[in-house]
């Protein structure tokens, strides 16, 4: 059956680092693996490896019923697929996109024939085939493609499903990509801040690594849970008023350390609005709606 793992061909169009990373854990579970990049010399350790390279991205598509792509982005997507037979294939499509794009391109698969389910990738090359790195693949699209093939598709790293809209998996993606900006702003924020000192920053950094999800846990607890009920008052431990007019201390010090305070600004003027249209008995949660457009 499609959910048979030891015995699905898998195509894989696209050997970059990730795709790579890929290859490597369909042929160690012994997957038949047909590849193709559009740079033919990156296939070539894998064939020694036991995969077959196709001569182009048609042949590829054509060698397999699942078809998983991972490329630079949504336009080498439509490059490398344009006029290739998808017709009764299974397409997942691993490359990092929009929702929009997603939803596009979804669409166009289907008018090709093909099902389609989208995947955002949380892990790095590392992580794939190591399982307890706790790597994993967003999937939102076809849930009849995702219950065939989710055997074969939690090989390199696990699967969570989230939803028949095939933007989804790309929103998620994107979403938990941007907390994780944010977090390194913050990072590079703090290591300026102690940049001239004598303090040793791999002495600091434990300080900083254990003190981010001390905080991060709760506050994405709690902001979830008023954002749903509404009430951003009850139960506030550290309240807007406070925090706001703690703001210039921070502004302050940071110009005192002669560290810019672009990556700061943006966040405290958010907080000031809100505190300027709300309660100074909230938390931050009432920061979120003021991103809304
Ligand atoms: N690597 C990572 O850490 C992240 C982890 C999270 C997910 N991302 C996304 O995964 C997609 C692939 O990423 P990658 O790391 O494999 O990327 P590269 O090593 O840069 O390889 C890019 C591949 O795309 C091919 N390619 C580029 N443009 C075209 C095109 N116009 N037509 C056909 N193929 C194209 C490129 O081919 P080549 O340069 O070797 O010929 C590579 O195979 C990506 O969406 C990440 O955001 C990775």
């Amino acid at each position: 059956t499609a959910n048979t793992p030891l015995t699905t061909p898998v195509s894989l169009l696209g050997l970059g680092a990730m795709g790579t990373a890929l290859a490597r854990a369909w042929l160690a579970a012994g997957h038949p693996l047909t590849v193709w990049n559009r740079t033919p010399a990156r296939a070539e350790a894998l064939v020694a490896e036991g995969a077959k390279a196709a001569d182009g991205a048609a042949g590829a598509v054509a060698a397999s019923d699942l078809v998983v792509v991972c490329l630079l982005d949504d336009d080498s997507v439509g490059t490398a697929l344009d006029g290739v037979d998808l017709a009764g294939k299974d397409l997942v499509n691993l490359t990092t996109t929009t929702p929009e794009q997603a939803r596009a391109r979804a669409a166009w698969a289907e008018e090709r024939g093909a099902r389609y389910l989208d995947g955002g990738i949380m892990a790095v090359p590392p992580m794939v085939g190591v399982p307890e790195a706790g790597g994993f693949v967003f999937y939102s699209g076809s849930p009849e493609v995702f219950e065939a093939r989710r055997e074969v598709l939690a090989v390199p790293v696990g699967t969570r499903y989230v939803g028949e809209d095939p933007g989804f998996a790309a929103l998620h993606d994107i979403a938990l990509l941007s907390a994780m900006y944010g977090m390194f702003a913050g990072v590079a924020h703090a290591f300026a801040l102690i940049r001239r000192e004598d303090i040793d920053p791999v002495a600091f950094a434990p300080l900083l690594g254990e003190w981010i999800p001390a905080m991060a846990g709760p506050a994405v607890r709690q902001t979830a849970e008023r954002l749903k009920s509404g009430d951003l008052t009850t139960g506030v431990v550290s309240n807007l008023a406070m925090q706001v007019a703690g703001t210039p201390t921070f502004l302050a010090a940071a110009e005192g350390q002669g560290v810019s305070t672009e990556l700061l600004r943006p966040y405290f003027d958010l907080m000031r609005r809100r505190l300027d249209i709300g309660s100074g008995e909230e938390d931050l949660t009432g920061v979120v709606d003021l991103l809304l457009r």
